[in-house]
């Protein structure tokens, strides 16, 4: 049988497998840690994992794996801070996940950022969660997809979220039951609804970015990809022959990412 972790709690793991949650346990062969919430995983008769497939995404902070999408979410109140959302950039990419930004609380201000990201996220939603304006197209998209969500305080992640999945979001009595009583500090669930699964996790609202150089930092800008610089490594900063820099002089580039991108590689290589 095949399922996906849904949660994992000391030696055991929930396991969705078709409609039906499994509580499972580790078969002895595997570790504790080499699984994570969000692995696709193979089950023997006594619904025991013996085998883990291959992941599309993986992060350790929170530890979660095959995230399709980090839903970015900002709002014209609490005003965007676009270093940190650029930072959360870098990690979607890192992580290998894709990013997607919600421009929440278009009832307010309708905020547009298009030319600063449509050439780096999959998709740019302007909605509201209050309104319910384009939250069909966002549930649309996110159809038989984990999403995970980011975003500074107040810009209306919960209420998205629980306009996502409605009212009927929680897992079910097996895993209330099972939840029950445990400790759930570092609590990480999936909950799905309509086929969109949320992980639920709160080390995601912050993501940081961890365990990049200022060398290859580059390499999470897919605006930069494709260019014909004279070094084949340029960081497109001193180096003569950029064509990076050239396309921010032509606006081909946008110049405010290019200047955090600035800022955030002086501060990897303050770092060492
Ligand atoms: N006008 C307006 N207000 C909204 C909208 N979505 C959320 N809010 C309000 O914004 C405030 C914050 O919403 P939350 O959903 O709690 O935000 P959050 O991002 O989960 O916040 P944290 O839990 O602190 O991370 C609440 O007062 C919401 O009612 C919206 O689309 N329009
Ligand atoms: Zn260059």
């Amino acid at each position: 049988m095949k399922g996906q972790i849904y949660t994992l709690f000391g030696q055991k793991a929930l396991v969705k497998v078709g409609d039906n949650l499994i509580e499972c346990s580790l078969k002895g062969s595997m570790r504790k840690n080499s699984v994570l919430v969000g692995d696709y995983v193979e089950l023997d008769e006594q619904n025991r994992i013996f085998k883990i497939e291959k992941r599309t995404s993986c992060f350790s902070r929170p530890s979660v794996a095959n995230v399709d999408y980090v839903n970015i979410v900002i709002a014209p109140i609490p005003k965007p801070d676009f270093l940190v959302v650029d930072k959360m950039l870098i990690s979607i990419f890192a992580g290998g996940s894709k990013p997607i930004i919600c421009v929440n609380k278009c009832d307010i201000e309708r905020m547009e950022i298009s030319s600063r990201y449509a050439d780096v996220v999959d998709k740019i939603f302007y909605l509201s969660s209050l309104t319910g304006e384009n939250l069909s197209e966002l549930k649309e998209f996110l159809k038989n997809k984990t999403v995970a969500f980011a975003g500074q305080s107040a810009v209306g992640k919960t209420s998205l979220i629980n306009a996502l999945l409605g009212v009927n979001h929680k897992v079910g009595d097996l895993s209330e039951k099972i939840m029950r009583g445990k400790n759930t500090t570092t609590y990480c669930f999936v909950h799905e609804n309509d086929g969109i699964k949320v992980v639920d996790t709160p080390g995601f609202t912050a993501l940081e970015v961890n365990g990049i150089s200022a060398k290859n930092l580059k390499d999470y800008y897919p605006e930069f990809k494709d260019n014909s610089c004279y070094y084949s490594d340029c960081v497109h900063i001193a180096e003569p022959y950029c064509d990076v820099k050239e396309k921010v002089k032509n606006e081909e580039i946008n110049k405010d990412r290019y200047e955090n991108y600035l800022t955030i590689y002086n501060e990897l290589k303050d770092k060492g």
